[in-house]
């Protein structure tokens, strides 16, 4: 059986206002198993490494308030394990700019600001959760935030109704 791994930060916006709670249980209660879990703070250049490939994607402006952001207090990292992880959280996460994520959505449902009113005021586009973008992404961003005794292997009761 070949399941996937993701990588969840919940950002400093949900750590600050108290959503962390509210954004595990929306991924975890779909069956996906947290398999590694912790608070840190991290620094401007641990951020560049986890963003690396934003500053080409959107520019060294969105980068710089990226890092900003994420580095603005501690964020909690999480390793869940299942099948289809990856869509399956981006799903749940919803678009990146959360004007438009849908409702039911935790991007959709607990922020609301847009990419434009973001950039021309100068703030960030604070939408709660980091969730990988794909395998390759996963398996670095995974390598760079935990450490391989930090990830556990263990059986969720509600296992064998699904997967
Ligand atoms: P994702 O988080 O949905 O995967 P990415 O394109 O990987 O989206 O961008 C990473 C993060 O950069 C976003 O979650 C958001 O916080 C931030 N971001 C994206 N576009 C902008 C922008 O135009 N201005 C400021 N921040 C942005
Ligand atoms: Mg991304």
């Amino acid at each position: 059986m070949t399941l996937q791994r993701s990588l969840v930060l919940i950002k400093p916006d949900g750590v600050q206002r108290g959503l962390s709670g509210e954004i595990i249980k929306r991924i975890e209660q779909t069956g996906l198993k947290i398999i590694a879990i912790k608070m840190v703070w991290v620094d401007k250049n641990f951020a560049k490494n986890h963003y690396f490939d934003v500053g080409a994607r959107h520019g060294e402006k969105v980068l710089k308030s990226l890092v900003d952001y994420l580095t603005e207090g501690p964020v909690i990292a999480i390793c869940f394990e299942g099948v289809d992880t990856i869509a399956v959280i981006r799903k749940i996460a919803g678009s990146t700019y959360p004007n438009e994520a849908l409702p039911g959505t935790i991007r959709g449902d607990f922020a609301h600001i847009s990419k434009n009113y973001a950039n021309t005021n100068d703030r960030k586009v604070g939408n709660l959760i980091h969730a990988s973008a794909n395998e390759e992404d996963a398996q670095k961003e995974l390598k760079l935030w935990f450490s391989i005794d930090e990830m556990h292997s263990y059986k969720r009761s509600d296992e064998n109704h699904l997967i």
